[in-house]
């Protein structure tokens, strides 16, 4: 084990997952030290993995009962060279630092991969949004606001969502922001359409995802016509990876909740689609409804007993994994690979456990991670800044051309640096280095911060 991970675990013993996204990186950058040993005098990794700022807050409010409850809330403010801090908030009841940490670590190479004026944050609750009211999460949002907004501002940190921060959650956001400041700015991202929000924004995502995958294949002279893909999650970026995929001429044919997944043998169509919009934006429904209305397809309960995931088991070209860090595991990867999947495209931040990552490599799947593949959600996220900065808004057209330049761009940074580094055609250690060299040229640039 290399000095720099001896010394994040003995500091903070129990942050698993940030020890996990910090190891993949340091294993990838190797390459790097070793030609520039000015990173290695500069203490570049020490600094790297230590959060410029982590603020932790009680959030307490009060339910429709008359109840009071207290939550956790957070914001890991972990770099800044390249821009303001930047990054989503989740409200998941797994919240905890090493989750936070884990993702604001990623964030700043993600950031950094956009080419856009980004540094990388993350933060949230414990907070469970599931079974509340609109009113009960409004108060949430106020208390959990009251505290945050001493810490952001337009060009200090913007937040923006993630994992149970979505339209509704960013509108309370947004609202109780402006009432403490006085002051209508682009503080947070994902806003309304009528009211700062950029075209585009909700659909960035699964749409960069889905464009990401397409320059892979497209460099093995192959599409996604045709191709039958696998996607879990049934959220913001699960909807609108199986949107573009529709679009592009596949056929998606599973989706999935906390609850369990549906496998839809017929495919899962623009109208099919349009009804898990309705289910999950509106209704804020279970997947397993879905099997009500389509009576062709089927849906299995998550099985806490096994030890790998049903869905990752059907015959499939691609893999899309969109709901949540560690959803495939040593198992489920020798299961795509068995299934005949040949790409893996990242939804979700840091879905594949290390084991499952070293079976994507060792079988060349086109394997593309979280930091590359769902950067297209904050790009469009900094575009949305640059709207609001200039008190502009692009039409859709131009938003979604220019996701598509920043997509490319960064499919093409990934194959560039893993081509000078010796490891060609691997777009994860591509990615982890292209963002890695970014931020430290930064940080160095910038003296001892
Ligand atoms: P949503 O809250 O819209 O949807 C999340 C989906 O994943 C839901 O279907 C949810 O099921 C499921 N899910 C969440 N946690 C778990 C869990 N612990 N086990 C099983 N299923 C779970 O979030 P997003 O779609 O925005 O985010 C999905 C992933 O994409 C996350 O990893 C996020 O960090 C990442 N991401 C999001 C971006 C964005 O712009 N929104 C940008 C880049 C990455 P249920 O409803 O039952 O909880
Ligand atoms: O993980 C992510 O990149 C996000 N949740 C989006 C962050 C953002 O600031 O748009």
């Amino acid at each position: 084990m290399s000095d720099i991970l001896e010394i994040i675990k003995a500091r903070d013993p129990g942050e698993k997952e940030f020890h996990q996204a910090v190891q993949e990186v340091v294993e990838t950058v190797q390459p790097v030290l070793d030609r520039n040993p000015e990173y290695r005098h500069a203490k570049i990794l020490e600094r790297i993995a230590e959060p410029r700022r982590v603020i932790m807050f009680r959030v307490p409010w009060m339910d429709d009962s008359g109840e009071i409850h207290i939550n956790r809330g957070f914001r890991v403010q972990m770099n800044s060279a390249l821009g303001p801090f930047k990054g989503g908030l989740r409200f998941h009841p797994s919240v905890n630092l090493s989750i936070l940490k884990f993702l604001a670590f990623e964030q700043v190479f993600k950031n950094a991969l956009t080419t856009l004026s980004m540094g990388g944050a993350k933060g949230g609750s414990d907070f469970d949004p599931k079974g509340k009211s609109d009113n009960e999460v409004m108060r949430f949002c106020q208390a959990f606001m009251t505290e945050l907004s001493r810490h952001i501002g337009p060009n200090i940190d913007i937040p923006a969502g993630d994992i149970g921060v979505g339209a509704r959650e960013v509108g309370y956001l947004f609202g109780a922001y402006k009432r403490i400041s006085n002051e209508f700015t682009g503080v947070i991202t994902g806003k309304g359409l009528g009211w700062g929000g950029s075209l585009v924004r909700p659909e960035a995502t699964g749409y960069g995802c889905v464009y990401f995958a397409a320059e892979m294949l497209a460099v093995q002279n192959e599409s996604l016509k045709g191709k039958t893909c696998l996607v879990s999650g049934a959220g913001n970026v699960a909807q609108y990876t199986v949107e573009k995929i529709i679009e592009l001429g596949g056929k998606v044919v599973t989706l999935s909740d906390s609850s369990g997944y549906i496998y839809d043998d017929e495919g899962i169509d623009k109208d099919k689609l349009a009804f898990v919009m309705r289910l999950k934006n509106i209704r804020r429904g279970r997947i397993k409804e879905y099997v009500d209305k389509y009576s062709e397809s089927v849906y299995t309960e998550v099985d806490n007993t096994l030890d790998y995931n049903p869905l990752w088991n059907h015959k499939a070209d691609c893999a899309f994994p969109s709901a949540t860090q560690n959803e495939i595991n040593e198992k489920d990867a020798q299961n795509l690979v068995n299934n005949g999947v040949k790409l893996v495209g990242e939804g979700a931040n840091m879905p594949s456990t290390p084991e499952a990552i070293d079976i994507f490599l060792d079988n060349n799947l086109l394997y593309a991670s979280g930091k590359a593949a769902n950067a297209g959600g904050v790009a469009v996220s900094g575009l949305e800044m640059a709207q609001n900065s200039m008190r502009l808004i692009w039409p859709k057209e131009e938003v979604d051309s220019r996701l598509r330049i920043i997509m490319k761009s960064i499919h093409q940074s990934c194959l560039d640096a893993a081509a000078e580094y010796s490891v060609p055609g691997n777009y994860m250690a591509g990615a982890n280095i292209a963002g890695f060299v970014k931020v430290v040229n930064a940080m160095l640039d910038q003296g001892l911060i």
